[in-house]
């Protein structure tokens, strides 16, 4: 699964790409499978500030916690997709989940992620998200501001979360990256995103790891966020090996 021309000039242009099926259904099956087991476990935490009315549950970091999502970013496709886009060496620097439950489920509100991550060069790096259930409008998929990603956007605390920055932006600018489950989002860290409420009587769930090209990392930056080098890399259990053993326990 490489992806096309046309797919990294949109993300060079307007700073963001959709790959829809970049996972195939058996990675989706035990991506979901694992992430049910989060739930089921209570390893999420509801971040809202109102959990009464909306809940917004994050777990972060998912490596210690999941082999299968520990060996995701270093599956080939990953990392060819990830390094067409940032150029190499790729290195991942954090990966988290977002849990939206049923009907109270809250979004995420608008940022980007060199608000935090504070990259010299905003297309060095690239979140992937990956939609691990079916996502649409309804259900609060991912959204982006197309060529948004030079912009200077003041961000302050956001009231509606217990620790996240948040920023102001006109909401007919967004773009809603309706996927079905296993599509992905690619969007560089200049790129405004946020997520919506799931008005659904389903759960949502979306995963995001972060990718840096290794030689644009500060000697500051590589103090606060890991540094896990993937390009050249093999994972030392690979992912389609954890997607069948996780597969053959839900048989059991
Ligand atoms: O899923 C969400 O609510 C937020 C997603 C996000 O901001 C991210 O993955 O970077």
């Amino acid at each position: 699964m490489s992806l096309r021309q046309a797919q990294v000039d949109q993300f060079l242009t307007e700073g963001y790409t959709t790959v829809p099926h970049f996972f195939s259904e058996d990675e989706v099956a035990a991506m979901q499978s694992e992430v049910a087991r989060w739930i089921k476990s209570g390893m999420f935490r509801d971040v809202s500030t109102n959990p009464e009315v909306r809940q917004n549950y994050q777990l972060i970091p998912l490596y210690p916690r999941s082999r299968l999502f520990k060996a995701l970013p270093f599956t080939p496709k990953v990392i060819d997709a990830v390094g067409n886009l940032i150029g190499h060496p790729v290195i991942k620097i954090l990966d988290q989940s977002f849990y939206k439950p049923p009907h109270s489920g809250m979004g995420t509100s608008w940022h980007t992620d060199n608000a935090y991550f504070k990259l010299r060069d905003p297309l060095r790096g690239t979140a992937m998200w990956i939609a691990i259930h079916d996502g649409d409008k309804t259900n609060g998929t991912l959204k982006v501001v197309p060529g948004a990603f030079n912009e200077d956007l003041p961000h302050t605390r956001d009231p509606a979360s217990d620790h996240h920055i948040y920023t102001q932006l006109d909401e007919s600018r967004a773009v809603h990256c309706e996927l079905e489950a296993g599509g992905v989002v690619f969007f560089c860290f200049g790129t405004p995103h946020a997520t919506g409420d799931n008005q659904t009587d389903d759960r949502r769930v979306g995963v995001g790891i972060h990718f840096v090209n290794q030689n644009y990392m500060s000697s500051l930056q590589e103090k606060h966020w890991e540094q896990t080098v993937l390009s050249g890399e093999v994972a030392s259990k690979s992912f389609s090996s954890e997607v069948a053993s996780i597969l053959a326990q839900a048989d059991a």
